[in-house]
């Protein structure tokens, strides 16, 4: 299960975008609200092929791809230190692949602003910073240990590698640089994959703004500069507006949306954003009993998609016989037209997965 952590300052509206992706229903409120507990839930991935495929299956069951959203209290200046709820609360963000950074750009008098004024590049600094400082304490965590075993004994040469990394990526924090910006190997991020880096997780940064800030935005002009230059991606929403948006009828909503000039609901926006900054895809099993969304990893083979839907599959794997949705759709959604045509494929365990594919496993244990 593919987990999205919602991080921000308190009372950027992470809640509101928690609600307005989900439905949830999450407690929304003009003051800080100094909750502990995340809230969480499920949400389908949104996928017009997946509906199409199962229009024409019609099968007992279908189910789409998934993805959970946890919304965590707000994270304030010097959280690290101690201030605030402290940050005891990052050990939710630590669990997720990917965060979602909601920077408040709405003005609304009604809610006091943490620092006192609009200026979405300082807060997007203050929660990096933080994230940052949440790093660095795992890390010298970690090197102090290493430093005691060494004072006792040899390290081996694998713990000899690490300390050296980490000290490292212990400078390259204290410059107030994300690991993300760290050139790691393939077999460094191995190593490093049990310290759940914050600032190593994908990040997309929701900007949140009021449905009267439809042109270009003067406050924004300094962060999405900075997104640029990072190469970090960002998605406009419209937190309070679009939440509403979801409680109203279909026919009220397209209006709706017209006067924001929106074509696509933020909740399908966010949900496609973070299916695509994680790099993830989508596959599909179909037949009578079920019709079924996959996810797997851009560049992932056909014996870990086997094992996605069962270890049994990946183990007994001899084939996997694969069709592109598109082809499928463009063969009158026939598979015989589809053999005929030989767009249907018999692949082996080595072969790279493609967003679309719909594929069944031959398998024997
Ligand atoms: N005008 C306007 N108000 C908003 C918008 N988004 C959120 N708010 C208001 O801001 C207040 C805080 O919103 P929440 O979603 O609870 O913020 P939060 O970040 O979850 O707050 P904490 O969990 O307490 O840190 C609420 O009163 C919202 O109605 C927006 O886009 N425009
Ligand atoms: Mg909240």
């Amino acid at each position: 299960m593919l987990k999205c952590g919602i991080v921000g300052l308190p009372l950027s509206g992470k809640s509101t975008v928690f609600n307005v992706i989900t439905r949830a229903g999450a407690e929304v409120k003009p003051y800080a609200s100094g909750k502990t507990e995340p809230n969480r839930a499920l949400v389908n991935v949104p996928d017009a092929r997946f509906d199409r495929l199962v229009e024409i299956f019609k099968p007992r069951s279908e189910k789409p791809a998934d993805v959970e959203f946890v919304d965590l209290a707000g994270l304030s200046r010097d959280a690290g230190k101690g201030a605030g709820l402290g940050n005891s609360f990052l050990s939710f963000v630590a669990e997720s692949e990917a965060l979602l950074h909601v920077v408040r750009v709405f003005k609304n008098d009604s809610v006091p602003h943490p620092e006192n004024s609009i200026d979405p590049l300082r807060d997007w600094h203050i929660v990096e910073a933080e994230l940052i400082y949440r790093d660095l304490g795992v890390i010298s965590n970690r090197l102090s240990r290493l430093d005691e075993k060494k004072a006792k004994k040899k390290l081996t040469p694998q713990e000899a590698q690490e300390l050296d990394l980490l000290k490292e990526l212990e400078a390259h924090l204290l410059d107030e640089k994300p690991l993300r910006e760290f050139p790691l190997t393939e077999e460094q991020k191995r190593m490093l994959s049990g310290f759940a880096f914050l600032t190593l997780k994908p990040e997309l940064v929701v900007l949140n703004l009021d449905d009267t800030q439809t042109g270009e935005v003067a406050e924004l002009a300094p962060l999405e500069a900075e997104m640029t230059a990072k190469g970090l991606k960002s998605v406009k929403v419209y937190g309070a507006t679009e939440m509403e948006l979801e409680q109203l009828d279909p026919e009220d909503r397209e209006e709706f949306m017209k006067d924001l000039s929106i074509t696509e609901p933020g909740r399908d926006r966010l949900i496609h954003e973070a299916y695509k900054l994680l790099g993830l895809i989508s596959f599909f099993t179909s037949g009578q009993d079920e019709v079924r969304a996959w996810t797997l990893r851009e560049g992932s083979t056909a014996v870990e998609a086997a094992g996605t839907i069962h270890s049994d599959l990946a183990r007994g794997f001899i084939r996997a016989q694969v069709v592109a949705y598109d082809d499928f759709i463009a063969n009158n959604a026939s598979i015989a037209q589809c053999r005929d045509k030989g767009v249907l494929r018999l692949e082996g365990k080595e072969y790279i997965v493609k967003d679309g594919d719909m594929i069944e496993i031959r398998f024997n244990v």
